[in-house]
């Protein structure tokens, strides 16, 4: 069964199931995770390393209990666990236990394959940024194709339709003492464009354990990605070079962990936890294979890594994760992308500079907002412009991977305005002040929805586009959104069939956990914790309706994914679309199949479990920003929703 673990409590890490099944394409690595009985200096980790034969890699998650060792004699991709080295590692009277890592596939969002590049009419465009030009206030020669920063209608895009950068540049905050960390295939830091906002003191290179996150030279320029999205969010303003980055005074620290035959769960924590004094975002455009038939999350490792962080980085206001929402197209979907769908970070996904998705969009209902990636198609210069490889810049960065750095330069731009905010807010603030703007479903399946408490959002943008400006206006006078609570609403066990022609309709009836200490009045995220197969996992379609009435397409239709006997073991589909709706009421969840072809399918739902997150105050009423008394905001409309309802509610 595709497995993942869930932690579902802040503190408390609640893991529902502990063994993911290795899937085929899996391995076994040189790497182990090696458990202490007691705390250990690092020497005494070396010299227990050493006298097993293994190398001492660092320690894992800030502690002094785990290490990540290696077996320099261990084929880095084995098909089957080396049990003689685990067992010997074990017998030593220092180490509790230890487990050998798997090996798995992570790809990185957008890169075309040379080939696909050849194929294309014009093959990539690089524009050398030597030599650097002299003078502090030449202008910067690809701002004008920025047109995520400023769209003019350039490129054949929507005037207007655009980051609203500029209006939080005028009010002086372009990211200083920021720092976003690229989680990618290196960093060009040597860029004239980026080279004086490169943070060495944050970076490392966990794909060659060093602190030189500098990209390997591949013929196709593979490992660009990185570089390109770090330009987007720091390259810098006014030297004659490049582009402008949306937070062109923030710093950007290169974690180079995508570049090495296997990824591991080992490589993934560590890059996720790595440095969250330093680190105020972590911008992530990779994940699971998107081929639209895996079902796929962060591991042990990795999960507790987010958890500590958005509960111990940044001082304790929780680190930033800002993840891309998928390249799959409309025939996958990112609530199986486990890392995307997370509570803990905040999924992006792409608009074009026409307010449409780009083909490749992949959509679910945990995305919380879009950015832009490229434009209309056969436009010239509709890529996203930044930076590139050996001091150069291009203008033909795209997919999903080059939206959430976008999002990344936002939120620095709101955590300058604001250093106290925690992850939450930042999560609030993107909800409260992202815009539909033009976006629009130009197929018509995605409307824009009003949800129980005023908000409207779409499947496609989640709640539409980050607007800069006004999320750093918001972000001055933000007070910090109360306690954040876990309610249980209920869980449904048994067999319940369901096939071509009978959908399944289950319905829990919650109180929110009334009366109890875990009360949860105002809702920020909802989780549905699903286990059902069925004859094709790809043609099972499932809805989430709010006792607001609001419905969240959980699952939509992934034609290739043809699994037959895997299904879905408890895994943790989101939303954000029921965002600040009193959860009080008749949820109800609807699975049915929707399939192209005659064949008849079946399946069975076996357990159900909906848990509630959010708050018992509303986070809005005590706000004191000026925009609540624009009647117009959306801060204004639900405030005075929550005032409304608090009267004959509770
Ligand atoms: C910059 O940020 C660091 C923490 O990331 C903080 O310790 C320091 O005081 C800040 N400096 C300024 C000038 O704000
Ligand atoms: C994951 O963690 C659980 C509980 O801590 C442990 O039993 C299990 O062996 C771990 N699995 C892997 C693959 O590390
Ligand atoms: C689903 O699981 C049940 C119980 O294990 C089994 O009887 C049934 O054949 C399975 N159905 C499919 C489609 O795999
Ligand atoms: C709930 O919303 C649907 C549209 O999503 C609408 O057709 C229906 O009438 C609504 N029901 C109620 C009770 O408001
Ligand atoms: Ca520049
Ligand atoms: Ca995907």
């Amino acid at each position: 069964m595709a497995r993942f673990f869930a932690a579902i409590g802040l503190l408390n890490l609640v893991i529902f199931s502990t063994s993911f099944l290795a899937a085929e394409e899996e391995v076994m690595t040189n790497s182990w995770h090696v458990i202490f009985k007691r705390d250990v200096d690092h020497q005494t980790a070396h010299d227990v390393a050493n006298r097993n034969g293994f190398l001492m890699i660092m320690p894992m998650l800030g502690s002094k209990r785990e290490y990540h060792f290696m077996h320099p004699q261990v084929k880095s991709n084995r098909k089957k666990r080396s049990i003689r080295h685990t067992k010997n590692l074990k017998l030593d009277p220092l180490i509790a236990t230890a487990v050998q890592q798997a090996g798995y596939k992570r790809s990185k969002r957008g890169f075309k394959p040379l080939k696909s590049l050849l194929d294309e009419e014009k093959p990539i465009e690089s524009i050398n940024a030597f030599p650097p030009k002299k003078g502090s206030n030449e202008e910067d020669p690809l701002f004008d194709k920025e047109w995520y920063i400023k769209n003019t209608g350039q490129a054949g895009g929507v005037p207007g339709l655009d980051l609203n950068a500029e209006a939080a540049w005028a009010k002086g905050y372009t990211g200083k003492n920021i720092t976003t960390a690229i989680m990618d295939d290196g960093v060009d830091y040597m860029h004239p464009d980026l080279f004086d906002n490169f943070n060495a003191e944050a970076s490392f290179d966990f794909s060659s354990n060093d602190n030189f996150p500098y990209p390997r030279y591949t013929d196709d320029w593979f490992n660009s990605h990185g570089t390109r999205c770090a330009g987007e969010i720091a390259a810098k303003r006014n030297n004659g070079i490049c582009g402008v980055g949306v937070a062109y005074n923030s710093k950007i620290a290169g974690l180079r962990m995508l570049d090495q035959p296997y990824m591991t769960d080992l490589i993934e924590a560590s890059s996720m936890s790595h440095r969250p004094d330093l680190i105020d975002i972590y911008s992530a455009s990779w994940g699971p294979t998107d081929d639209g038939k895996t079902v796929d999350g962060p591991r042990n490792a990795t999960m507790r890594a987010i958890v500590k962080g958005v509960n111990e980085g940044r001082n304790g206001l929780g680190s930033i994760y800002v993840w891309a929402s998928g390249d799959g197209g409309p025939s996958d979907d990112c609530n199986c992308d486990g890392y995307a769908a997370s509570m803990w970070t905040i999924s992006i996904n792409s608009a074009t500079n026409d307010g449409r998705t780009a083909s490749y969009d992949e959509s679910c209902s945990s995305t919380l907002a879009s950015t832009f990636s490229n434009g209309k198609p056969g436009y010239k210069d509709a890529g996203v412009a930044t930076t590139d490889l050996y001091g150069k810049c291009t203008t033909k960065h795209s997919g999903t991977s080059a939206a959430a750095p976008e999002a990344a330069g936002v939120f620095a731009l709101a955590l300058e305005a604001n250093r106290k905010l925690t992850w939450r807010d930042v999560q609030h603030l993107t909800v409260l002040t992202s815009k539909r703007n033009h976006l629009e479903d130009p197929t018509a399946h995605h409307q824009w929805t009003m949800n129980g408490a005023g908000l409207e959002f779409n499947h496609l943008f989640g709640y539409g586009v980050l607007d800069a400006g006004d999320m750093v206006d918001l972000a001055k006078d933000w007070k910090t959104v109360p306690e954040r609570f876990h309610c249980t609403a209920g869980t449904v066990k048994g067999v319940y069939k369901f096939d071509s022609k009978n959908a399944l309709k289950l319905q829990i009836d919650t109180d929110g956990c009334r009366g109890k200490k875990n009360q949860v009045n105002y809702l920020e995220h909802v989780q549905s914790f699903i286990t059902l197969n069925s004859t094709r996992r790809g043609d099972v379609t499932i809805y989430l309706t709010s006792p607001m009435n609001t419905t969240s397409l959980i699952l939509s239709r992934r034609p290739n994914d043809d699994d037959n006997k895997d299904g879905f073991n408890k895994w943790p589909f989101m939303t954000t679309h029921s965002w600040a709706e009193n959860p009080r009421g008749k949820w109800i969840l609807f699975v049915t199949f929707s399939s192209e072809s005659e064949e008849f399918q079946s399946g069975n739902l076996f357990e159900w479990t909906l848990m509630l997150h959010g708050t018992q105050k509303s986070p809005y009423t005590s706000q004191t920003s000026p925009l609540i008394h624009n009647t117009k905001s959306k801060l204004a409309l639900v405030k005075r929703q929550h005032e409304r309802a608090a009267e004959f509610q509770f």
